[in-house]
């Protein structure tokens, strides 16, 4: 326990330092004001789906395009972009983050990894974390599975500057087979009972090429991502016949203490900015 107390101290310590070299990199991509940034998308929970994304960014105009493909038929994926904008390292995961050993990789459990929700890649609209689950408002694909995406829209300076920290996430997936989210292929979410978890699992993740220099590991500070996660919100749920939003703050506070447990027992991970 002194243990742990003393490398959280050191990570704390280490912080001013680590935020020194974030904005030191940052200010640089900021000032440069434009640039693109592929996206490979890889499947999740053994969706088979795969794509390819692009943000594109002059000044503070962002446009997101995604090519996916292997999605479920007829269906709406929501799609976000995750993590943080405050300098954390956040990353996919990877088969490991299936904690709970149910056999599905559940949005909860993947947002230790990949933090929560920045922007919600919706088709109109509001684009803020609380549209997260605005299945009406996501893309639907199509009969082959396919998805197409294309949207420009006005962000923060702190997305500019932390662009290569976020990374796309599509959801939805279909476990049974059967072309539609139902509660027999993997049961309920566990952000909503009264959705399947089919609808609300990530299928696919994808990181922006190139990691940004200077940032913080998942779990270098206790705080984890700052006013985001202060607010609860990962995933905004629409709940049947209307807008019934879900705060998850307990699942939050539990989840900030398994990440530090995590971090506490990961090489590397330990606050520095390598
Ligand atoms: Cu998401």
């Amino acid at each position: 326990m002194i243990a742990k107390r003393t490398s959280r101290l050191a990570a704390l310590v280490a912080l001013p330092a680590a935020l020194a070299l974030t904005v030191g990199a940052s200010s640089q991509a900021a000032a440069e004001g434009t640039g693109a940034f592929q996206i490979n998308l890889a499947q999740l929970n053994d969706s088979g789906s795969k794509g390819t994304a692009m943000l594109s960014l002059q000044g503070n105009r962002l446009t997101v395009k995604i090519e996916s493909e292997g999605l479920v038929p007829g269906q709406p994926h929501a799609q976000h972009l995750h993590g943080s904008t405050d300098g954390h390292d956040f990353h996919c995961p990877d088969a490991s983050a299936d904690t709970n050993g149910d056999g599905v990789i559940n949005n909860t459990e993947a947002t230790v990894d990949y933090g929560n929700i920045n922007i919600s890649l919706t088709t109109k609209g509001p684009t803020d974390m609380m549209s997260g689950l605005a299945v009406d408002r996501m893309p639907v694909a199509d009969a082959q599975g396919k998805l197409s995406y294309q949207r420009t829209l006005t962000v923060s300076q702190a997305v500019v500057d932390h662009i290569k920290d976020l990374h796309i996430v599509q959801h939805g997936i279909d476990r049974n087979n059967n072309q539609k989210y139902d509660f027999d292929g993997a049961g309920k979410s566990e952000l909503d009972p009264k959705l399947p978890q089919e609808a609300t699992a990530p299928t696919n993740c994808g990181e922006v090429k190139g990691a940004a220099v200077g940032s913080i590991p998942v779990g270098g500070v206790e705080t984890g991502t700052g006013p985001s996660e202060e607010q609860g919100v990962p995933f905004a749920v629409l709940g049947a016949g209307g807008a019934a939003f879900v705060a998850l703050t307990g699942v939050l506070t539990v989840m900030r203490r398994r990440k530090t447990l995590l971090a506490a027992g990961r090489p590397g991970s330990n606050g520095s900015a390598a």
